[in-house]
């Protein structure tokens, strides 16, 4: 990417590169090459670790040529390119996606055992890069990922953090948190560029001058700064020789930064201060939903978008660009608010370094970013105190003020004496404390907004956002969430892709509406013996994993009933743990034999963030549950919980195409899409949930015969509330219920202890802000009809089957194609 000042004149300056020979022994030979001279080591004294790392830059090279090739290409093009800009990308594992990618999976595979080595095993030594916290940092690397096997032209900028998610450990069933230390083995897919690194400036104030023209201008004068350097990952396409870049930044101490504080002759002060500028980038904040206006964040916020803004414009444009045509070359993704001090970024770059007008500066802007919106929780949506930014980023906050101003005067415009509506709209807020709301900035700013899947949009129009999408309409837009099928489902379910494959061809993965050809074999009784059977090995596949990686020991022949997600109240973990207990309450208590209960397995994933205090009491309880519940010889071969530590993405992958039941059951309005929905339902598992989110299409889908829907929508919801909740009534009416709740309280899960657990009881009977106990007797009504059809296996597989084949449109390539049309407007290049 980066080229020479001069143009080269040896022929082989610019010849491609050449890829190995696509062959088991072309490959074998690349791989002992990168042995010996990568790692420095013969085959026979070489650790695991080392051969794990020959084998990644093995895969590095098939793909060099193409991404060379991709960048030259792109380049020439001058062609219009998405930036997405990210705070957080959960990439997972990189070997095997770059193995199904270059098509090298069954070559590996053979080379590797000439060599006496084992693929899995070297796969399995790899750390996977858990840059985000869950779906939303997820998201982003199924779109980058759909991106480059659709010939998108895409960078993806976003933040190197040293740490990424915490590692979850339990100590006594509660949750503590390790540090992530995915680079310490080695980091095989980054290529640094520290002589590409961006000055990223901080801090100081902002004087006004006049220049040489006699116009009044303004100039920041910061106070210190940070180098930003450059991460450069590939994004293979499927199959189709496309690589496109991820481009991570991690700050380091400028020269500037080092002198001014060594000459101050404090050695020791100095060193530390290195570490000042290195902490920009050293952590992922593990907040998911409620993030917390630190400094350092916003720090992490304008370093990853400043260094992102300066690449493109100075890098990937050409010499001379004129700028006012920026949008012809560029559309930044804003991913949720937390790159949105780009806005006042370029605009400052437009107007104080480039001396645009402010109009047309605006106009530029205005059309090089669109916003989409993750979320309805009014705490998740970020402000940022005007105090904080003033100090951090005076100009940027001076232009966030007159973008505010200039905003202001159109609605007062629009609205003529309606002072009150302009009060609202506005981007700064008086309270608790001022600040500045992002969501309403990204909306002025951006061409477009968008939510996630079709009832959030509707409902990010109508509650969160009403003022706006009345002011402009044509601004507001769905783009339903979607997931890579290459990675959850052709790399996690191999054997039903097999299948898929043997029976319709294997279209379906770059064109995943194709999985409706499957539709006529969910009758046929061979198919859906097969179809079963590769459910039975993903099931044992996982069985094995679990036991060698948490010791636990799932029992055969279990209904596999699976929640894996972040642990949030809205999401209602507690409303599953209920269930659980009602069951168990009922055995113990003799109101029902254990025998006639469907033998069921729950699994729980999920990680708390360290200071939600709700939601590691609840991994507490679950914990606690899952000792009392396995270890009572009554509930033995019936009813099961299993809570392995740190979900992240590698287990999903096993974990998703062995569940037989996924649930999906926050209260309706509250769930913005959910995509792990998506994944289960690909894999073939049936889905209860409520009205929310993607389920809401996954049912319209599938049909309602396939899909096991409880619980009160979004205009129930909001009903009851505006009537007035009062879970206590639930608790009253409904002995199942206090039943459950009365043996938690008494301490059957706590050893007699009855105060372990009270915040939990207490908050579902006196605040419940989810209404758990409002949807428990629906819940548990679903349950029953889930345990009715698992009865019948034929219609079971049949439903199963009918969820695969009906939901090939939650690809992440169509979720592209959605942006491209509706936001985007870029090409595939051909
Ligand atoms: C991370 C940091 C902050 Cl400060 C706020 C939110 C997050 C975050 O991770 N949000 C998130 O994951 N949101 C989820 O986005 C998914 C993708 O659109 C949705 O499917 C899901 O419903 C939503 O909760």
């Amino acid at each position: 990417t980066y080229g020479p000042a001069s143009t080269p004149t040896h022929p082989l300056a610019t010849a491609p590169v050449s890829s190995p020979a696509h062959s088991v022994d072309g490959f074998v030979r690349e791989f002992l090459h990168e042995l010996n001279t990568n790692q420095g080591v013969t085959l026979s004294l070489s650790s695991v670790n080392d051969q794990y790392l020959a084998l990644a830059s093995t895969v590095k090279n098939y793909l060099m040529a193409r991404w060379l090739e991709t960048n030259r290409k792109t380049r020439d093009a001058k062609v219009k390119a998405v930036g997405y800009l990210s705070a957080e990308y959960l990439l997972g594992r990189q070997l095997g996606n770059a193995l199904l990618a270059t098509d090298l999976g069954e070559i590996a595979h053979k080379g590797l055992e000439l060599c006496g080595l084992d693929l899995a095993t070297l796969r399995s030594q790899e750390v996977e890069p858990g840059l985000g916290n869950g779906g939303l940092g997820r998201l982003a690397a199924c779109f980058i990922d759909s991106l480059a096997t659709m010939d998108v032209p895409c960078i993806g900028y976003g933040i190197r953090y040293e740490y990424g998610i915490f590692r979850q450990t339990f100590v006594d069933g509660r949750q503590v948190e390790q540090p992530d230390t995915w680079l310490s083995l080695g980091s095989p897919w980054e290529f640094p560029h520290p002589e590409a690194s961006v000055q990223v400036d901080f801090g100081g104030h902002t004087e006004k001058y006049t220049d040489d023209d006699g116009r009044e201008r303004t100039r920041w004068v910061p106070a210190w700064n940070v180098l930003g350097v450059p991460y450069n990952y590939m994004v293979p396409g499927y199959l189709n020789g496309r690589v496109n870049t991820l481009r991570l930044w991690s700050a380091q101490a400028t020269k500037a930064f080092d002198l001014g504080i060594f000459n101050a002759g404090d050695y020791a002060q100095a060193v530390r201060a290195q570490t000042f500028a290195e902490n920009i980038s050293k952590v992922l904040y593990p907040e998911d939903s409620t993030p917390q206006g630190k400094e350092l964040r916003l720090q992490q916020q304008y370093f990853f978008v400043a260094c992102s803004l300066r690449d493109f414009i100075n890098n990937e444009l050409e010499e001379g660009f004129d700028l006012h045509n920026l949008s012809d070359r560029i559309i930044f993704q804003l991913n949720d608010t937390h790159p949105v001090i780009a806005v006042p970024e370029l605009m400052r770059i437009l107007v104080d370094e480039q001396g645009f007008e402010w109009d047309e500066a605006w106009e530029v802007t205005k059309s090089c970013f669109a916003y989409t919106c993750h979320t309805l929780l009014p705490e998740a949506l970020e402000v940022w105190s005007t105090e904080l930014l003033g100090r951090l980023l005076p100009r940027h906050l001076e232009i966030i003020f007159q973008i505010n101003d200039e905003f202001l005067a159109e609605v007062r415009a629009t609205y003529p004496g309606d002072e009150i509506r302009a009060r609202r709209m506005s981007m700064i807020a008086e309270h608790p404390e001022r600040g500045v709301r992002m969501a309403y900035l990204a909306t002025v700013a951006g061409t477009k907004v968008n939510g996630v899947a079709a009832l959030h949009s509707q409902l990010l129009r109508d509650k969160v956002l009403p003022d706006f999408s009345q002011l402009w309409p044509e601004k507001f837009t769905n783009v339903t969430n979607g997931v890579t099928p290459r990675r959850f489902v052709k790399m996690a379910n191999p054997h039903l892709s097999d299948l898929i494959s043997d029976t319709i061809g294997n279209g379906w993965v770059t064109d995943l509406e194709r999985l409706r050809e499957l539709e006529p074999y969910a009758d046929d009784p061979e198919f859906q013996d097969k179809f079963r059977e590769i459910k039975a090995w993903n099931k044992r596949r996982l069985t094995s994993l679990l036991e060698a990686r948490d010791g636990i020991v799932l029992p055969d022949g279990h209904l596999l009933d699976v929640m894996v997600k972040r642990l949030h109240e809205y999401k209602r973990q507690s409303l599953k743990l209920l269930h659980i207990i009602s069951l168990y309450e009922q055995v113990v208590s003799g109101k029902i034999a254990a025998s006639d209960l469907t033998p069921r397995t729950v699994v729980f994933g999920a990680k708390a963030a360290p200071g939600y205090k709700m939601a590691k009491d609840t991994i507490h309880l679950i914990n606690k549950v899952a000792e009392k519940v396995n270890n009572d010889p009554v509930l033995e071969g019936r009813l099961k919980v299993a809570f392995p530590a740190n979900y992240n993405v590698t287990l999903a992958e096993k974990l998703i195409p062995a569940a037989d039941l996924s649930e999906q059951i926050s209260l309706a309005g509250m769930e913005a899409s959910g995509t792990g929905n998506m994944k289960f339902a690909l894999n073939g598992a049936l889905t209860i949930g409520t009205d929310d989110g993607a389920n809401v299409e996954i049912r319209e889908l599938v049909g309602d015969k396939h899909f096991f829907l409880f619980g009160m929508d979004e205009p129930a919801v909001a009903e009851l509330g505006a009537k007035g909740y009062n879970p206590i009534t639930y608790y009253e009416s409904q002995p199942q219920l206090r039943a459950a709740l009365d043996m938690v309280m008494n301490g059957a899960f706590s050893d007699g202890d009855q105060d372990m657990f009270g915040s939990v009881v207490h908050n579902l009977l006196h605040q419940d802000r989810f209404m758990a106990l409002a949807d428990f007797e629906s819940y548990v009504a679903a349950q029953a009809k889930v345990e009715e059809k698992y009865a019948d296996q034929a219609a079971w597989t049949r439903s199963s089957i009918l969820n695969v084949a009906r939901t090939g449109f939650f690809s992440s390539d169509r979720s592209m194609r959605d942006y491209i049309q509706r936001i985007w407007h870029t090409q595939p290049m051909i």
